[in-house]
C-alpha cells in the first residue's frame, strides 16, 4: 500500500534517474551510512545521541510500532520540538514505511485537526510538554475526534503504555528495515499556505534525498560541521538545507536549541564550537544587537558560516554579517515545496549580500512568468515558475487549487515574484501569492480570514501584511463588525479555536467596509497602502519635535 501523489511524468523521472539525482535509496540510508560510527550525531541540552545510537533506537522504536501494528500504508502525525527523539521518532518511522506529517511545535488544535483529517493517521507521537497533550483527558479527546489513531506515544508520558521513551527502550529483536520505494512518498513537508487549509507536500525518497545531498556539496558539510539547529527542527530549511540531514549525511554533528535567541544561541556557539547555523533574518538582527550590548558575550569565533533565509535580507543587514561577526554569510531561498537556491561559498562579496541565490541543480527550470504566462528577460520581474528533480508535482489531495499553482507543464507557480540575473541568480521582489512572512513563519491570509469570520460580531475580514523593522513583516486584519470589538476578544477566539500564536493578527482595524477592486476581489494592496500612510503620518507626528 502506497500513498497517492501526483508523479512527474515519466520522461522528466527518466531524465533525473540518468543523471544521478534519483539513486533509488531511502532516507534511511543517511544513517545506514553512519550507522557503526561511535562519535556524536546530536545532542539536546538533555541527552547526546552518537550514529550508532541512533540507528540503534530507531531500529527499536520500529519494531515496537510494528509489534503495535503500524507498517507500509499507515501515516503518522506528530509534533516534537527541538529534541533527539525527532530523528529517532523520523528514523523509526521511515524504516517501517510509515508516512509522517511532522508539524511545528507551535501549531495548536487547529492545524493539527487539519493536518489529521487529511492523512487519517494511524499513529499520533506528542509531547505531554505541548498544552494540547498536557492531560490524559486532552490526548483522549484528541484520539477520539480522529478515529482513525489507532496508537499514540507520548514523550514525557506519565504511564508506560504510551512512554515514547519506554517503546525506544524496548528490545528491537531480529528487526530488519523495510522502508516504502524511493520513488514513493516518505513523508509530508508542510507548505506555508495561501489558502485556507494548510497544504500538506508529498516528498519521495528519491527527491529528498537529492535535495540534501546536493546541499551538502554546495554548503561543504563534512565530518567536522557542527551544525546548530536553532529554528523548528520540522521546518524544511533545517531539516534539508543541509539542514540536520545533510550534517548526519556529511557525518557531523547537530546541536538542538530551544530557540533562535542570541540568550540561548551565543553559550551553545562557544561550548560546542559550532562551525555553522541557519537563521531567518529577524534573529540575525537580535543576534547582530545582542552582540553591541552583552559585554562578554559567548565567542562566536567558531561560525565559519551563517545562513540566512526564509524571508527577504536586506543588503544593509546582509553585509553586516561578515563584518560584525566575521563569518561568511549564505543567503537561501528555498521552499518545503522543493526548489532550493543558495549563493556559493566562492561567490564575490556583493553578490553574496544582493541575491538570493541561484538554483542548485543544473537541472532546476526556473523562469520568470507575466500575467499571462509568458516568460521574461532577465532583469524583469514576474512570477517564479519551477520543475526540477526535487521540486513537487501537487500538493496532497489539493486537486482545484493544483490547477491554479501548475501549469500545463507541470511548472510550480511559488507566489513569488523575482527577477533573474543575467547569469542566473534570483532577487526576490515581492509576491503575489495572499501569503504574510512574519519573519520567516507563514501565515495564509485566507486561514486566518475563515476562522475570524466565525467570531459573531465579524461581517467580512481582511488579513494584510504590514512593514515591521524587526519581522519583515507582521499581520494586520481589517474588519467590518456588528458592533465595536476589543482586540482582546478576537484574539481570544482565535486562541479558542486552536491557531498557531504566530497567526494571531498583531494589529485589528476597524473598517465601514473592505475596498473592492474593479472585479470585486477586496483591494488588498489599497488596505497595505492605507496602512503605510498610517505609518508614516504617525511618525511624522512622533518626529516632529525634534524635527523643529
Ligand atoms: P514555505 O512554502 O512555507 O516553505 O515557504 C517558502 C516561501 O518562503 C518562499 O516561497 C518565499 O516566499 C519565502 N522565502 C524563503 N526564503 C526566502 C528568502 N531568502 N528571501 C525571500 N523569501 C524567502
Ligand atoms: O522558507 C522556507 O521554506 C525555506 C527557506 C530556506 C526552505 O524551505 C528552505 C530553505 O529549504
Amino acid at each position: 500500500m502506497t500513498i497517492e501523489f501526483t508523479r512527474w511524468p515519466d520522461a522528466l523521472a527518466q531524465r533525473y534517474r540518468e543523471r544521478g539525482y534519483w539513486l533509488g535509496l531511502p532516507l534511511t540510508d543517511i544513517l545506514q551510512r553512519q550507522a557503526d560510527r561511535d562519535v556524536a550525531a546530536i545532542s539536546d541540552s538533555i541527552s547526546t545521541l552518537s550514529y550508532r545510537q541512533l540507528d540503534d533506537k530507531s531500529d527499536r522504536l520500529a519494531a515496537a510500532l510494528q509489534r503495535r501494528g503500524l507498517g507500509a500504508g499507515d501515516t503518522a502525525l506528530v509534533q516534537l520540538g527541538n529534541v533527539t527523539e525527532f530523528y529517532v521518532v523520523f528514523f523509526a518511522l521511515l524504516k517501517i514505511g510509515v508516512v509522517p506529517v511532522n508539524a511545528l511545535f507551535s501549531h495548536q488544535r487547529s492545524e493539527l485537526n487539519a493536518y489529521a483529517s487529511q492523512i487519517r493517521p494511524a499513529l499520533l507521537i506528542a509531547d505531554t510538554h505541548h498544552a494540547l497533550f498536557a492531560e490524559h483527558t486532552l490526548v483522549a479527546a484528541f484520539v477520539e475526534q480522529h478515529p482513525s489513531l489507532r496508537v499514540t506515544a507520548l514523550r514525557n508520558a506519565e504511564d508506560d503504555a504510551h512512554s515514547l521513551a519506554a517503546w525506544i527502550a524496548e528490545e528491537a529483536g531480529d528487526f530488519c528495515a523495510s522502508p516504502t520505494p524511493a520513488d514513493e512518498v516518505a513523508f509530508f513537508q508542510l507548505s506555508g499556505g495561501s489558502t485556507g487549509t494548510p497544504k500538506l507536500i508529498p516528498r519521495t525518497h528519491n527527491d529528498y534525498y537529492y535535495s540534501i545531498r546536493r546541499s551538502v556539496e554546495i554548503c561543504r558539510f563534512d565530518s567536522q560541521t557542527c551544525y546548530l539547529c536553532a529554528l523548528p527542527i520540522a521546518h524544511n530549511y533545517p531539516m534539508s538545507s543541509p539542514g540536520a540531514l545533510g550534517v548526519f549525511y556529511g557525518g557531523g554533528q547537530v546541536i538542538l536549541a530551544t530557540d533562535p535567541s542570541a540568550q540561548v544561541c551565543f553559550p551553545l556557539i562557544e561550548q560546542h564550537v559550532i562551525t555553522v547555523t541557519a537563521l531567518v533574518p529577524p534573529a540575525l538582527t537580535l543576534w547582530l544587537q545582542a552582540m553591541k550590548e552583552w559585554e562578554g558575550h559567548p565567542s562566536l569565533d567558531s561560525l565559519t558560516l551563517l545562513q540566512v533565509g526564509g524571508a527577504k535580507l536586506s543588503e544593509t543587514l546582509a553585509a553586516r554579517v561578515p563584518q560584525e561577526i566575521g563569518c561568511q554569510l549564505q543567503q537561501v531561498f528555498g521552499m518545503a515545496e522543493g526548489l532550493v537556491n543558495y549563493t556559493l561559498l566562492d561567490d564575490d562579496p556583493q553578490r553574496i549580500f544582493t541575491t538570493q541565490g541561484t538554483p542548485m541543480c543544473p537541472d532546476d527550470e526556473l523562469w520568470v512568468a507575466d500575467e499571462h504566462g509568458n516568460p521574461l528577460p532577465a532583469g524583469e520581474t514576474g512570477r517564479l515558475m519551477t520543475r526540477g528533480p526535487y521540486t513537487f508535482q501537487g500538493y496532497y489531495l489539493s486537486p482545484e487549487h493544483n490547477a491554479s499553482a501548475f501549469d500545463e507543464q507541470g511548472f510550480y507557480c511559488s507566489g513569488d515574484l523575482i527577477s533573474l540575473t543575467d547569469d542566473g541568480y534570483v532577487q526576490v521582489q515581492g509576491r503575489l501569492k495572499d501569503q504574510i512572512n512574519r519573519g520567516g513563519e507563514k501565515i495564509a491570509a485566507e486561514e486566518i480570514e475563515n476562522l475570524l469570520l466565525r467570531h459573531e460580531c465579524v461581517i467580512n475580514a481582511a488579513l494584510v501584511s504590514m512593514p515591521d523593522n524587526l519581522m519583515g513583516e507582521k499581520s494586520c486584519a481589517f474588519l467590518v463588525t456588528r458592533s465595536g470589538f476589543k482586540p482582546v476578544q478576537l484574539r481570544r477566539h482565535l486562541r479558542e479555536l486552536g491557531v498557531a500564536e504566530f497567526k494571531l493578527p498583531d494589529r485589528f482595524v476597524r473598517v465601514e467596509r473592505l475596498p473592492l477592486t474593479p472585479v470585486g476581489k477586496v483591494d488588498k494592496k489599497l488596505l497595505r497602502e492605507k496602512l503605510i500612510a498610517q505609518e508614516q503620518s504617525i511618525s511624522q507626528e512622533h518626529t516632529a519635535p525634534q524635527g523643529e
